[in-house]
């Protein structure tokens, strides 16, 4: 088992292009703004804020990167998305990096979606849970703000979503970061997935041998549009 509380930020990418190598094993966290996708994090590592909550959506955000040890494992913050106030040419651009990101990344073990439990499976989530399915990634969606239903709302709710045949590779969880609710189970689940994402023998990130390089040097990467897309 991982221990999740040694989180410690990396750095903050301002395009895919800009992440760590590709190495080792990472998991992704996705979900519309103020689904409370910073306070999950935060529960999950124990920290009080080593994601930034807040309560004022729109401002630009990137990629935020964190090591669970070493960079070996990492947790992948990606940007809220959801809102539609930004120009249709933006949010295309940051959805083809989003999509090239989950078709390409070789260390992507998983993906977590934070939902609200009230307001589950926005087009957007879904979008999410298409790009997952496409690489046949676990998907973890971690249904939050549980302790604003009552305990036959939830199961009413879980089971709405578990009738989705559609979506029978997705596993969901009642959650709520503010009291802590499926932390232990969330963590579980997360360790088992960066386990088996790990290459035996990979140690080492990869040195790219010069020359080798597919990509063009003069593309600097999609840049980050702000968030709400
Ligand atoms: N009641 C309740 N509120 C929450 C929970 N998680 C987050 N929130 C609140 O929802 C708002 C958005 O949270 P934040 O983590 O910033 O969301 P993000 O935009 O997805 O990162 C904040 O006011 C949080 O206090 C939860 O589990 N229960
Ligand atoms: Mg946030």
């Amino acid at each position: 088992m991982i221990d999740f509380r040694t989180a410690f930020f990396i750095k903050s990418a301002p395009s895919t292009k800009e992440l760590t190598d590709d190495f080792g094993a990472e998991i992704a966290f996705a979900g519309r703004s103020n689904a409370g996708k910073s306070t999950v994090l935060n529960a999950l590592v124990g920290q009080k804020s080593l994601a930034r909550t807040s309560r004022t959506p729109g401002r630009t955000q990137l990629i935020n990167l964190f090591g669970l040890g070493d960079e070996t494992r990492r947790f992948v913050d990606l940007p809220g998305y959801g809102y539609a106030k930004v120009p249709e040419a933006m949010r295309k651009r940051w959805g083809d990096a989003l999509a090239a990101y989950f078709a390409e990344r070789r260390s992507l073990a998983g993906v977590v979606i934070i939902m609200d439990i009230r307001h589950p499976l926005k087009e957007t989530d879904q979008q999410m849970i298409e790009y997952a399915i496409d690489r046949q990634l676990p998907i973890l969606c971690l249904l939050n703000k549980s302790d604003k239903l009552s305990q036959n709302e939830i199961s009413k709710a879980v089971f709405a979503l578990k009738r989705e045949a559609s979506l029978a590779a997705v596993q969901w969880l009642p959650f709520s970061g503010l009291r802590g609710v499926g932390v232990p189970q969330t963590r579980a689940i997360l360790s088992e997935w960066l386990a088996s994402g790990i290459e035996p023998d990979v140690s080492e990130p990869p040195t790219p041998e010069p020359g080798l390089s597919e990509s063009d040097p003069s593309e600097s990467g999609v840049p980050l549009v702000p968030e709400d897309i």
